[in-house]
C-alpha cells in the first residue's frame, strides 16, 4: 500500500507495477496488428518502438518545452495567454476547479493555430517549425496505428478512424506537461526524514476524451494507469518509445472492444518530468458511431451516436475524473 497525497485528500491505494505491451512497428505486419489489438483490448495502452519519428524532431520538441517552462511565471502567462487556441496554465486543470502539481502549454494542433504561439519563443520561426514538424510526424504515426487497428478489427474501410484526424478541420491538440519535483514534506519515513515514497498528484485520474493519444515523456516516471478501481499500475518511462492510449471516442467507435483506460500522473520527488501528448481528435461536426461490422447480435450497440462537439461540450462541463462516456451508453 502506498499513500498518495492529492491537494485535498490523502488516499491509501494499491500500487502494482506492470510492463505495458511493447509493439515494434518494424516487425512483421500481421504480428504488429495482433499485438496492437490485444493491447487495446486488455490494457488500452501500449508502447511503440521503431515508430519512425525522427530523434531530432523529438529532441527539438523537448527542448522547446523545457526552454518555455524555464521562463519566469509572469513571462509564461504573458507569452502564452489562454485563448481559443490553447495557452499556458499552472495548477488549474479545466474550468471546474480541478488542480494538480503541473504546469502546461496546450496548443490546438492545426498549422494556423500553432502560428498564434509565435511569442512563446525568442526564435518564433524556429518554434513554429519545431512544433509543426513534431505534429506532422506524430499525426502520421497516429494514422498508421489507427489503420492497423481498423484492419485488425476487420473493418472494411481501414481509413475509418484515421480519416478523422487527417481532416483539415481535425480538433487535435498538443500538450506539454511539466511536473516539477516535489518533496512532500508532510510525509515522513519511519526515521522521520521526508519520505521519498510519497508522491503528489500532478494530473488527476481521468480518461482521454479524444480518439487516440500519443505520449512521449523524458526518462522520469510518473504515468500510472488503472486497470482495476483503486489499483494503480506505474508505467516505466521509455524516452525512445511513444506510449499510445485509446481515447473515449475510440472505445465508442469499437463498440467497447477497445478500452479508454483511466490514468494519472504523479510527481517525482527529485526530478522534473516533462511529457508531450498529441490528442488525435475528429472535426467538431464528426458523427461518432461504431462501423456496422463492430455491432453484432452477440455485441449489440453499446453507445448512442453523437458529434464530437456534443461530447467535447459535456467533457468541459464536468470535472476531470467524471466517467463522461457513461452518459452516452444505450440503456
Ligand atoms: C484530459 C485530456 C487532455 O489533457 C485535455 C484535458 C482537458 C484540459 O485540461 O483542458 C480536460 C480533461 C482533458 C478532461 C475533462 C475536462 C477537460 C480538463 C477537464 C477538467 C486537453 C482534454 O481534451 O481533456
Amino acid at each position: 500500500m502506498v499513500v498518495i497525497a492529492s491537494p485535498n485528500s490523502i488516499k491509501t491505494e494499491q500500487i502494482l507495477p506492470i510492463d505495458l505491451p511493447t509493439v515494434d512497428l518494424a516487425a512483421e505486419r500481421s504480428m504488429v496488428i495482433k499485438l496492437i489489438v490485444k493491447a487495446c483490448e486488455d490494457y488500452g495502452f501500449f508502447n511503440i518502438i521503431n515508430h519512425g519519428v525522427p530523434h531530432d524532431t523529438i529532441t527539438k520538441m523537448e527542448k522547446a518545452g523545457f526552454d518555455f517552462f524555464a521562463k519566469p511565471l509572469a513571462q509564461k502567462k504573458q507569452d502564452a495567454p489562454i485563448n481559443p487556441f490553447g495557452g499556458y496554465g499552472c495548477k488549474n486543470i479545466g474550468f471546474n476547479g480541478d488542480m494538480g502539481e503541473v504546469e502546461y502549454l496546450l496548443l490546438s494542433a492545426t498549422p494556423s493555430s500553432i502560428a498564434h504561439f509565435k511569442n512563446i519563443s525568442n526564435d518564433p520561426s524556429n518554434f513554429i517549425s519545431t512544433v509543426s514538424a513534431y505534429r506532422e510526424a506524430v499525426r502520421e504515426l497516429a494514422c498508421e496505428i489507427l489503420e492497423l487497428m481498423a484492419e485488425g478489427l476487420g473493418v472494411p474501410d481501414t481509413l475509418v478512424f484515421s480519416r478523422f484526424i487527417r481532416d483539415l478541420d481535425s480538433d487535435s491538440l498538443l500538450r506539454f506537461n511539466h511536473y516539477p519535483p516535489i518533496l512532500n514534506k508532510d510525509c515522513k519515513d519511519k526515521d522521520n526524514s521526508p519520505s521519498h515514497n510519497h508522491s503528489k498528484v500532478g494530473f488527476g485520474e481521468h480518461s482521454d476524451p479524444q480518439i487516440l493519444t500519443i505520449l512521449r515523456s523524458n526518462d522520469v516516471g510518473g504515468l500510472q494507469i488503472s486497470l482495476q478501481d483503486g489499483v494503480w499500475n506505474p508505467v516505466t518511462p521509455d524516452p525512445s518509445a511513444f506510449c499510445v492510449n485509446v481515447g473515449d471516442l475510440l472505445q465508442v467507435m469499437t463498440n467497447g472492444r477497445f478500452v479508454s483506460v483511466r490514468h494519472r500522473a504523479v510527481t517525482n520527488s527529485h526530478k522534473c518530468r516533462m511529457s508531450v501528448a498529441y490528442f488525435g481528435a475528429p472535426p467538431l461536426d464528426a458523427c461518432i458511431v461504431a462501423p456496422s461490422v463492430m455491432v453484432t447480435p452477440q455485441r449489440p450497440s453499446l453507445f448512442k451516436p453523437f458529434t464530437w462537439d456534443e461530447y467535447k461540450k459535456i467533457t468541459y462541463s464536468l470535472k476531470l475524473g467524471e466517467r463522461r462516456i457513461d452518459l452516452f451508453r444505450n440503456c
